[in-house]
């Protein structure tokens, strides 16, 4: 017989729903999973800032190494931006070259899920940047999100291959929803990893130091904190795997032995060796990435490579054209 769990949850008598039905619906499919943005708690958000300056993290390395130059060929090119919209800024640090490069911008959005660290990164910003419209809004960036107006045309920022976290079809709605927030002729700058020697692909997101570890375990950690979920973390190891046919790296939480987890009122079993899957890393070519950005309306006006191709950056415009159920 198994008893229901009734914990006493007096530190967090708020729980948050959404955050509770996502585990649950998680955990009750096959195999199990755990939607990645619940990374990004306080904890987490400084965890992934670690991740960056981790040897085998080449990605936010690589992408800072190209920015600045991206930056200036694009105010060159386009001096008229008026906005430019960030989906995840996180501590709004890419953002900052851009707008250095592109004084004219008149309003800067920042979209974020984690409420505390979004508000400390914009009052810094808008600390160094007087002038700047900033507005900073706590939510999902795959919803839909109403803008402030602006003399020029919108630029989306999409760095750090957040955009490879979404399988084909959502990062096709994810590219198409932008579109129709930014409108018609709006830009969008996004930042790709690309495909590469699996070694080093596996590296990087399985550092010697342990610092992604502990934040794929952070998500075991919230649920222990936010929901009063009944888990032992040492009962979990990391794990980063290359999913050859979806050319991506998959994160998972592998469980050591057989075992439950208790949370909202059910029990969830895991054999040994199990996994719940909480992450996907998409790796594109120049051309899958072109394709899958002209699906959804996006038509490409420049590429940037990083030294050995180690990384990219796309400059899209949106056409429109394609037609997608919201
Ligand atoms: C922030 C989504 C781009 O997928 O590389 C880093 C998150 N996960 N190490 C990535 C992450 C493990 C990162 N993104």
């Amino acid at each position: 017989m198994i008893e229901p769990v009734i914990k006493d949850l007096c530190e967090h008598e708020v729980i948050d729903e959404a955050f509770l039905a996502d585990v649950v619906q998680g955990l009750s499919g096959w195999p199990k999973t755990l939607p990645c943005k619940y990374f990004y708690d306080q904890r987490g958000s400084e965890l992934f800032e670690q991740i960056c300056d981790v040897d085998e993290y080449y990605l936010t390395r690589t992408e800072m190494g190209m920015i600045d130059y991206v930056a200036r060929e694009m105010a060159q090119r386009l001096p008229h931006i008026g906005q430019i919209v960030e989906f995840g800024c996180g501590n709004c640090e890419k953002v900052q070259r851009l707008l250095d490069a592109h004084p004219q911008v008149d309003g800067f959005v920042a979209i974020d899920v984690s409420e505390t660290f979004l508000l400390e990164s914009v009052k810094n910003l808008s600390q160094r940047y007087p002038a700047l419209t900033v507005t900073p809004v706590v939510g999902d960036f795959m919803e839909a999100q109403p803008l402030p107006d602006t003399a020029g045309p919108r630029m989306g920022f999409f760095p750090g291959s957040t955009i490879g976290n979404l399988e084909a079809k959502d990062a096709r709605r994810f590219l198409y929803r932008v579109g129709r927030t930014l409108g018609e002729g709006g830009y969008l700058l996004v930042g790709v990893d690309t495909l590469k020697d699996r070694r080093i692909l596996l590296r990087a997101y399985d550092d010697a130091s342990g610092v992604t570890r502990e934040f794929n375990l952070n998500l075991l950690r919230r649920m222990q904190q936010e929901l009063g979920a009944e888990l032992t973390l040492e009962q979990f190891a990391h794990e980063a795997r290359f999913n050859e046919t979806k050319s991506r790296i998959e994160m998972h939480l592998r469980s050591l032995c057989d075992q439950f987890i208790a949370v909202g009122g059910k029990y969830f079993h895991l054999s040994k060796d199990e996994t719940i899957h909480t992450e996907n890393s998409h790796k594109y070519t120049v051309e899958r990435f072109q394709d899958l950005a002209a699906s959804a309306g996006w038509q490409s006006r420049r590429v940037w490579l990083a030294e050995d191709d180690m990384y990219s950056m796309h400059l899209l415009q949106y056409e429109g054209g394609v037609r997608m159920t919201d």
